[in-house]
């Protein structure tokens, strides 16, 4: 299966925590690392007392089932130190199940298409540089969610 993560961190050496955490997930057994998108910076959405985040969408292929998949994610945030202090507050990485090929997922642990994703700038724009032609189940064509999508602050950086 085709599958697009979103990583974000604030603390730490973010460029870092992103770049080593995109090595992180290659190492992932069964699963292959298909393409990367730049990082970008953004301003915090929702709580806005927290630094500046770095961003970047990955594609995997893998023949994890979903679940198995946000084990193995959640073990490497824990692996980069992430403590909840607050929701939506500052953390070390997040990494977010986007898509999982075209499946909708809904159940205690995961919701799939990520719900947020439609009108986050830090995902869409990273996403659209490596699947501009993508349709997202339940909400559309890409292209079109990006020109309603405000860019807010979002630099792509240079990649690397
Ligand atoms: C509310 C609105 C809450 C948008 C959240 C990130 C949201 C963020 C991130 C940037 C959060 C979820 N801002 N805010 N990058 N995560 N720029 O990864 F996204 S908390
Ligand atoms: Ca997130
Ligand atoms: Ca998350």
């Amino acid at each position: 299966m085709q599958v697009y993560i979103g990583l974000g961190s604030n603390l730490a050496d973010p460029e870092q925590q992103i770049l080593s955490a995109i090595e992180d997930i290659a190492a992932i057994k069964e699963t292959t690392l298909l393409q990367q998108s730049s990082l970008y910076s953004s301003p915090p959405m929702g709580p806005q007392d927290q630094p500046d985040y770095i961003n970047a969408v990955v594609c995997i292929d893998t023949t994890l089932s979903a679940h198995k998949l946000l084990d193995a994610l959640q073990k490497i945030e824990q692996q980069h130190g992430r403590i909840r202090k607050r929701h939506w507050g500052e953390r070390t990485l997040d990494l977010d199940i986007l898509l999982f090929a075209d499946k909708v997922i809904e159940d205690e642990r995961l919701s799939v298409p990520h719900p947020g994703m439609a009108s986050r700038a830090f995902v869409l724009f990273p996403l659209a540089e490596i699947a501009p032609e993508i349709s997202i189940p339940g909400m559309g064509e890409l292209s079109v969610l990006l020109e309603q999508c405000p860019r807010e602050g979002l630099k792509q950086l240079d990649k690397q």
